[in-house]
């Protein structure tokens, strides 16, 4: 019996193992300063996607309720403006990288404490494969 728990568990770290590195990740998550009179922050972050297969970015979330976070797209419009629109989704293709930054992808955050030097934020992927990063002001 014990010798069957203990394959069981071989068996389980081996998947652990092998499954670890090929799972997307993010870096350079940072967020701007929430100081008095400024309602809405950005956030920025880099994802790469190591995984055989394409991953979908499907939402960050914040761990209270009293700070939601929205996802936009910067685009130019026909005349010639920078316009935002909020968007749903990012489709992060195999072996690629895709940046949060100004101009681009970006989050935006609204109820965030003025003076946050940290904020957790959960980023999930496909709908359920949550990562909770700690975003740091951006100095
Ligand atoms: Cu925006």
């Amino acid at each position: 019996m014990l010798l069957r728990v203990l394959a069981a568990m071989a068996v389980l770290s081996l998947v652990g193992c092998s499954d670890e590195p090929a799972n997307p990740y993010v870096t350079n998550a940072v967020i701007t300063e929430s100081v008095e009179g400024r309602p809405v922050i950005g956030g920025y972050f880099d994802i790469h996607n190591p995984s055989g297969q394409n991953v979908t970015l499907s939402g960050v979330h914040a761990t209270e309720d009293a700070i939601k976070v929205m996802m936009h797209e910067s685009y130019k419009n026909a005349e010639g403006l920078m316009m935002m629109r909020p968007i749903d989704q990012v489709v992060v293709q195999s072996g690629e990288h895709v940046h949060f930054e100004s101009g681009s992808y970006h989050l935006m955050l609204t109820g965030v404490p003025v003076g946050t030097q940290k904020l957790p934020l959960n980023v999930c992927f496909d709908g359920q494969n949550c990562k909770l990063i700690t975003f740091k002001v951006r100095s």
